[in-house]
């Protein structure tokens, strides 16, 4: 396939061929997708929507801005004009994004791919230190980024390739939106091959350096065609909303990839707190919202305000779904949810259910273009009702730039995602932990996330987190750090309510043998809880 890409520097860091895993595209439309040889996903998502005569639907919305799609794709052809003309991108420079969730941001992410840049979203939160290790290691040379986040990244920028940066809300010579109005709202799609690398999606990892996970053209197009038909059936009538970064791909599919594939709109919003999402659902009468449990969970207190509006679809992942968190916003709301899980590696959610098709306890079953099995050590299926690790394939895959842990995502052509499942007679896989987060207890293996589930469904308990503690006797004991919610005694008295709830919950020798109380819990950006900084308490 003849690459678009002028600057190689992607394809001169894929992992080695034989190191990928093995990708398979299952039914006409996926089998469609492979045989494409020259693909933009921008072009497809954009410029094609616009031919197909959704022009003047609304498209991208904020509080203060409403584009339908001919003015997404206008603004995007502006952003292409300045980066290529004024700029001076080559196809296959890589060009770092760091902004809020904005109608802005979606038109940059489309304006860099349309012009075949490699588009790196970057969270917002990141900090000076955090954005040189990207800007090194995807050899970034030019950045689009939100003006009143510019203190870091100009530091970050010092003697490194990134030599040409936009401010978007700018007010100087190398503010974005100037440049953009002395350019034309046509521009003609560089012709990408399918396989040439769209974006780089950095691992929210909770140690070590970050992964850069490599996404094709064509691997954007084969996410659209799966979870978001199969399981959430959105249509163009529908309204997204939710809280994840672009930067994060649960949030780049959520909230932008998977609206434009079916001609709905997606509200962004730069700040989606809980009482700011519940808001903005409110407000702009969202039918379909994205966000974690955790946040699930603390919209679940004003629940009675959705009751009856206009949310059809809450989907939730980053982290499992708790039973009792499924419980509380279904009976606050009266709405089910959709439970999925996914990776950066992966791209989107492979595993999941419809809230109709919905197991308290279970994510979900496979979904339909991947595969799921649960293996052992050696990559063996294990029978089921067993607990192993958990191995997918698809269409999409992990391909991380030149890092020697390709090797322990990749084994065998399936992708490990590091998660230890369980999968029932009827297909659905029931999550246990993360595999490195197993506490084995007096030889019994105990996943963390079951000892939480029941410690979360307390009335006295906010949010907890249970780690495996090292013990003489034992070799780990269970302890939980839990939050409690206002009102409640942090005494021996409590400690003893908890552990009795547990043993009267789930068997026994899991209840957590220590207990200690924090006032908030350490989470990453996304959202998940860092298990590794509750260990080092
Ligand atoms: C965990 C879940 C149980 C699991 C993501 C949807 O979370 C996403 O990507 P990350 O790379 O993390 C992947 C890991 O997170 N996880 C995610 N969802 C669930 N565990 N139930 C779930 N529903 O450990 C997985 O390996 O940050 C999620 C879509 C796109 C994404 N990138």
């Amino acid at each position: 396939m003849p690459s678009a890409h002028v600057d190689t520097f992607t394809a001169d860091h894929l992992p080695p061929r034989d190191q990928w895993p093995e990708m398979i595209f299952e039914g006409p439309e996926l089998q469609a997708l492979a045989a494409r040889e020259q693909l933009n996903c921008a072009a497809e998502l954009l410029d094609a929507a616009v031919a197909r005569g959704w022009g003047d639907r609304p498209c991208v919305v904020s509080d203060t801005v409403r584009w339908t799609y001919a003015d997404l794709l206008a603004q995007s052809n502006r952003v292409a004009n300045v980066l290529v003309q004024d700029m001076g991108l080559v196809p296959g420079n890589r060009v770092l994004l760091r902004s809020p969730n904005t109608p802005m941001m979606a038109a940059c992410w489309m304006g860099v791919v349309k012009a075949g840049g490699v588009a790196v979203p970057t969270m917002p939160l990141l900090r000076e230190r955090e954005l040189r290790v990207i800007i090194d290691k995807a050899q970034i040379s030019h950045a689009l980024c939100d003006a009143r986040l510019s203190e870091a990244l100009t530091a970050a920028s010092a003697g490194t390739p990134l030599h040409q940066i936009r401010w978007v809300g700018g007010t100087g010579t190398d503010a974005l939106e100037s440049a953009m109005a002395r350019h034309s709202t046509d521009f003609c799609n560089i012709d990408t091959a399918a396989t040439d690398t769209a974006f780089l999606a950095f691992t929210s990892g909770t140690t070590g350096v970050p992964k850069a996970t490599m996404h094709f053209h064509r691997d954007v197009m084969a996410a659209c065609l799966c979870w978001p038909s199969h399981v959430l059936r959105a249509t163009a009538d529908d309204v997204f909303i939710g809280s994840p970064p672009l930067a994060f791909t649960f949030g780049l599919g959520g909230l932008l990839l998977f609206p434009m594939h079916v001609g709905a709109s997606t509200v962004l919003l730069p700040q989606a707190s809980p009482p700011l999402l519940l808001e903005g659902i409110r407000s702009h009468r969202a039918t379909v919202v994205f966000t974690s449990p955790t946040s699930y969970r603390a919209m679940a207190a004003r629940g009675a305000e959705l009751r009856g509006g206009s949310l059809r679809h809450c989907v939730s992942a980053g982290e499992a779904l708790p039973a009792a968190t499924r419980e509380l916003w279904r009976q606050a709301t009266g709405l089910g949810m959709i439970d999925g899980i996914g990776s950066t590696e992966l791209l989107h959610i492979f595993i999941s259910a419809t809230a109709q098709e919905s197991r308290p306890g279970a994510t979900g079953r496979a979904v339909p273009g991947y595969h799921a099995q649960v293996v052992d050590d050696a990559g063996q299926p294990v029978p089921d009702d067993q607990v192993g690790r958990l191995a997918v394939r698809g269409p999409t895959g992990c391909r991380y730039m030149a890092d020697e842990r390709q090797r322990q995502y990749v084994q065998h052509g399936w992708n490990l995602t590091g998660d230890a499942y369980w999968r029932d007679a009827q297909g659905y896989f029931h999550y246990v932990s993360r595999t490195d987060d197993m506490i084995v207890s007096s030889g019994y293996n105990i996943g963390a996330p079951e000892v939480e589930d029941a410690l979360m469904a307390h009335a006295a308990v906010a949010e907890c987190g249970v780690i495996g503690a090292p013990d003489d006797e034992r070799g780990q004991i269970v302890k939980a750090y839990v939050v409690l919610r206002p009102g409640h005694a942090r005494d021996e008295g409590m400690v003893q309510a908890l552990q009795d709830h547990v043993k009267a919950t789930i068997a026994p020798y899991k209840y957590p043998r220590a207990v200690q109380f924090l006032d908030a819990l350490p989470r990453t950006e996304t959202g998940k809880l860092q298990r590794f900084r509750l260990r080092d308490l």
